[in-house]
């Protein structure tokens, strides 16, 4: 992880993209940041299956000036060098009762099924994380439950993270400006208990300097994004923090806290107002992804992925 910017200029001094599909195959590029250059995309999550690396991630529609978006992406490598572009893999239309704002998702596997979260604006106008579930990591996925898995009165429901265990006990955390989770049951489509909203401590999330004026205001760090990696016993809660984000990360020894605040992981990225981490292990090494606005065009509606090490 510290590493993060050794790796990204290593991948960021390769060649541009080289296609080598055509049709409806998938495409395969030569690895370099960003990982796709012929799209803008945001919001990375990645997974490791099957000795594949795959990242999910949103995608900017080009002349964004808002976050419009409308389909998640896969792309997939064995090597984090060669990477194949799989296209579109889950659409706001694949939801019935769905209307827009395809944010940020997160896909994990279980006992060979794979439940892709996302959060979405619902027909009601309500923010609202669904789920689909595929056969495969690069689908075809579909709507788990024909309806939304979580939706708060309070809103905010964005950005869901699921972390499973070693004990097997599934986690779902998400949430701007609060911090949420629930404990999902083992069909990875339902969850036990209540919702939980975790304290954002000053000693958990650090206290945010801001403007008098400034709106919204958060007490602490935390702004939203939440990753939830662990290494031996200690858990690390990764998120973006403040605004213009950066990555910040906090550590417990439980996956439900209490939260210590660690420090800056990644300092805002210039042209892109946003940030989003995810963290996996692959082949001795440890993953950082995230975005940024570095396309040419980029701005902080039109961000792309990016991975460090
Ligand atoms: O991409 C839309 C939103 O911007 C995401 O949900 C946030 O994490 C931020 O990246």
């Amino acid at each position: 992880m510290k590493n993060w910017k050794e790796m990204a200029r290593r991948l960021a001094g390769g060649l541009l993209a080289v296609c080598v599909a055509v049709g409806a195959l998938p495409t395969v590029s030569h690895a370099d940041n960003p990982i796709a250059q012929n799209i803008y995309t945001a919001d990375p999550a990645p997974m490791v299956y099957d000795d594949t690396m795959y990242i999910y991630t949103g995608h900017d529609e080009d002349n964004s000036t808002w976050y419009t978006m409308n389909d998640w992406r896969c792309y997939s490598s064995k090597d984090m060098v060669n990477w194949t572009d799989h296209g579109t893999v889950l659409t706001l239309d694949d939801f019935d009762w769905v209307k827009s704002d395809a944010w940020a998702g997160q896909c994990i596997e279980r006992n060979g099924k794979f439940y892709f979260y996302v959060p979405v604006t619902a027909k009601t106008g309500q923010t609202a994380i669904g789920v689909a579930v595929a056969d495969t990591p690069i689908g075809p996925f579909e709507d788990a439950i024909g309806k939304p898995l979580i939706t708060t009165k309070e809103g905010g429901d964005i950005d869901p993270s699921v972390f499973i265990d070693n004990d097997g006990q599934a986690y779902l955390y998400w949430g701007n400006p609060a911090l949420k989770y629930v404990k999902l049951n083992e069909d990875m489509v339902s969850y036990e208990g209540e919702v939980v909203t975790v304290p954002l401590t000053i000693e958990g999330f650090r206290k945010r300097e801001q403007e008098p004026d400034a709106q919204p205001k958060r007490e602490t760090l935390y702004e939203e994004a939440p990753w939830i990696y662990r290494r031996g016993d200690i858990y690390y809660l990764v998120y973006a923090a403040d605004l213009p984000e950066h990555i910040a990360y906090s550590t417990s020894t439980s996956p439900t806290g209490p939260w210590l605040f660690g420090g800056v992981i990644m300092p805002t990225q210039g042209g892109s107002f946003t940030n989003h981490p995810g963290i996996a292990d692959f082949k001795g090494h440890s993953y950082f992804v995230y975005h940024n606005a570095m396309l040419p065009g980029g701005t902080g509606f039109m961000r792309s992925v990016a991975v460090g090490i």
